[in-house]
Parts: structure tokens; C-alpha cells; sequence
């Protein structure tokens, strides 16, 4: 007996019209980012470089084709030539500076941020607080690292799956990191394994458990991040400058930026680039209390939830939002356990959120 029919066509134009949707979300997002101002020339003197952490109101930015020095602390003014977005300057972007002749209390030149070029890759995450701002936590670095702990704090899969959505709207490679291996029993361990399975089986992601503290897959967790540029993210207390340190060189890590901050009485909230011993650097980021996708909407949101998309074009309605609607497809894929019960929870908890943010309601 064959199944096709009518029904077929109708499935394949379901089909159709997701992708196209899903087109013109990611034609979107593209357009938003390479928006850009006409620019104004920059004079002769100015420097192309790179943001490598915030000390205070001031950024410091590696120029190293300066000559005299490699580091100036900069300011920068709203007027900055940058393509639209609430944050001008963020670590990682790609500046040019103009030096004014000027020294600081840190030793190196100061400078002024005077234009920035666009951002190749970003995290974004909604500013805490009401109002509807977008904040650029890194931007131009390859990869994020989802840094959560087995236990104390035990992870949030809800917080991962957020993570996840930002780093494809932000065009970052994700990679899943357990830390406090060591802290989970013996015979615990198949489970915690098998409780990440959604992610490297149906998803393709490399989760590495780690123990920062034992140097358990240290070497594993390296072997993922060499040769590349990596922000390491998740809540505070879960280890990831323990990983940094059991992952870099101490002397490097330890040095020029360190003594910047002992001379100048600032203390940095920004991220901060640190290089990597065998190639590649990694970004250590404050842990963020909150972390809610910037711009979501109702229709997206299943395109972000990939394993879904197999499912969803035999759903009865088009559009479905794979909640109430009967003859969900991809509802019935989770009853069957073709979805990952969890990962089909942060959905719905997501749709939930969005409804809630809405200000139309
Ligand atoms: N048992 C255990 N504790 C760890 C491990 N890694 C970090 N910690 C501890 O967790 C706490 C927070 O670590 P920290 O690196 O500051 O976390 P961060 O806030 O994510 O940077 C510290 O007390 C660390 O000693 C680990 O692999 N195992
Ligand atoms: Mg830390
Ligand atoms: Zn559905």
C-alpha cells in the first residue's frame, strides 16, 4: 500500500512554506547585522584593532601594528560610527582607533574608538532589567562553550537550550561543557551521560564532562577548543575560570591585563580574551544571572528546535505551534520518544514566555 496522495502534496507544501519561513528569518537577521551607516574617512593615524576587555568606563584595545605599544586604553562616544545596535562596543569587536597623543594611569597610550566594523558572530542576550535592550555580551569569537556543573549548582536544561538558541542566531559553533565530573558517584555516571544524550545523538553537539579539579577530559575539552576562538558562558559558580586556568598557561594569564587592573582602581565586568596555549583563545565572561534570548518570536521558535523539523510537516495545521493543536506530529514524536521529552519542555516553556513578554496582550 502507498501513502501518497493528496495528502503528500500537502505535506511537502507545509514543508515549502517552513523553509521559506525560516528563509526569511535568517535573510532577517542578516539584514539587521550588516546594516550599516554611511561611514566618515578615518584620518591618517588610525589603527585597526581588537577590544580585549572593558577596565572601568575606558576598553582596552590590542593594536598591535601601532609600533610603540600593542595596548591603548580607549574611550568611545555614542557619535561612533557603528552599524545600529544598543551595544556600540563590545569585547572582541574589530575597532579603529585614533591615539591622542595622551598617557593614562595604566601605562599605555589613550585613544578613541572612532568606527567598528560589523560583527561576524555575536552572543546576545536581553539587557537585565525592563527595558527591551539588547546586550552584546562577546561578538567575533567562533564558538560558545555552554558551561554548566553536574552538580552544585546541578545544570539547568532550560538555560542550555536558551544558549543554544542564541549561538545559531549569532552564528556561533556550540559545544556543551559539564563541569564537577568529579562530584557525581560512580554509579551515577552512566545517567548523567545518558541525560545528555539528546545533544550529541539528535543534536550533533560535543558535550565534554569535564572535572576542572581532577583534570578529568581536560585534554578532551582541549582538543575542542584548539585552534579556535571560544567564549566560555553559564551561571557563576559552575567553574569556568577554574577551566581557564586548568586550560591556559598561568604566566600569560596572569599578566599584562591583570597588573592593568591592580594600577587603576576599575574592576572589569566585561569579558576578557585570554590566549591558548597550542593555538586559539578563550573568552571568560562574567556569570550572567539571567540569560534571555534577544528577539524571539512564535514563529521562529520551532526552527530553532531542529529535531523537530523532520516531524513537523505531518502536523494537521500549518501553522502548528506543536502545543495544543491536534494531530501534532511533533507532540505524538515526543510521546514516542522520537524527541527528547525535555528539549520538547524548553519549547513550551519558551512559547509560554513569549506570550507572556508580548506587549500586545
Ligand atoms: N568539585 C569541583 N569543584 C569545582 C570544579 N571546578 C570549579 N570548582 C569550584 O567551584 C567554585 C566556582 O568556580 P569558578 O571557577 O570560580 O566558577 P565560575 O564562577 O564559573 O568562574 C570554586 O569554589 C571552585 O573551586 C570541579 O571540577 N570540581
Ligand atoms: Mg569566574
Ligand atoms: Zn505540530
Amino acid at each position: 500500500m502507498t501513502t501518497s496522495g493528496p495528502d503528500d502534496e500537502l505535506h511537502r507544501e507545509d514543508d515549502e512554506a517552513y523553509r521559506a519561513r525560516t528563509r526569511d528569518i535568517r535573510k532577517r537577521q542578516e539584514r539587521v547585522r550588516t546594516r550599516r551607516k554611511e561611514g566618515k574617512p578615518l584620518p591618517s593615524n588610525a589603527l585597526e584593532g581588537a577590544v580585549v576587555t572593558s577596565i572601568g568606563p575606558y576598553w582596552l584595545v590590542s593594536a598591535p601594528q601601532g609600533g610603540s605599544s600593542d595596548l591603548y586604553v580607549c574611550t568611545v562616544s555614542g557619535t561612533i560610527d557603528s552599524p545600529e545596535t544598543d551595544t556600540i562596543v563590545t569585547v572582541g569587536d574589530a575597532v579603529w582607533i585614533v591615539p591622542d597623543g595622551t598617557d593614562t594611569e595604566f601605562g599605555h597610550p589613550s585613544a578613541h574608538i572612532e568606527k567598528r566594523e560589523e560583527r561576524r558572530t555575536l552572543l546576545s542576550r536581553r539587557a537585565a532589567g525592563r527595558a527591551q535592550k539588547e546586550q552584546v555580551v562577546v561578538s567575533n569569537v567562533d564558538q560558545l562553550a555552554i558551561v554548566v556543573s553536574a552538580r552544585e549548582p546541578q545544570y539547568n536544561k532550560r538555560l542550555i537550550d536558551r544558549y543554544l538558541i542564541a549561538a545559531d542566531k549569532g552564528d556561533l559553533d556550540p559545544l556543551i561543557v559539564v563541569n564537577k565530573a568529579d562530584l557525581v558517584p560512580d554509579e551515577e555516571r552512566a545517567e548523567l551521560v545518558e541525560d545528555f544524550a539528546a545533544y550529541w545523538d539528535d543534536l550533533d553537539l560535543p558535550v565534554a564532562i569535564v572535572s576542572a579539579e581532577t583534570g578529568e577530559n581536560i585534554a578532551d575539552l582541549h582538543a575542542l577548543l584548539a585552534g579556535r576562538s571560544t567564549l566560555l558562558s553559564g551561571p557563576s559558580g559552575v567553574g569556568k575560570s577554574s577551566l581557564i586556568n586548568a586550560l591556559t598557561d598561568a604566566r600569560v594569564r596572569v599578566g599584562a591585563i591583570s597588573q592593568l587592573y591592580r594600577k587603576g582602581r576599575h574592576t572589569t565586568t566585561a569579558a576578557t580574551m585570554i590566549p591558548l596555549d597550542g593555538g586559539g583563545s578563550l573568552v571568560d565572561s562574567p556569570g550572567l544571572r539571567e540569560f534571555a534570548v534577544w528577539e524571539l518570536d512564535k514563529e521562529e521558535l520551532p526552527y530553532y528546535f531542529a529535531e523537530f523539523e523532520p516531524f513537523s510537516a505531518e502536523c494537521r495545521f500549518a501553522p502548528c505551534s506543536h502545543d495544543h493543536e491536534p494531530g501534532c506530529a511533533v507532540k505524538e514524536a515526543v510521546e514516542q520518544g522520537k524527541i527528547d521529552p525535555e528539549r520538547y519542555l524548553s519549547y513550551l516553556t519558551l512559547l509560554e514566555q513569549i506570550d507572556e513578554d508580548d506587549p500586545r496582550r
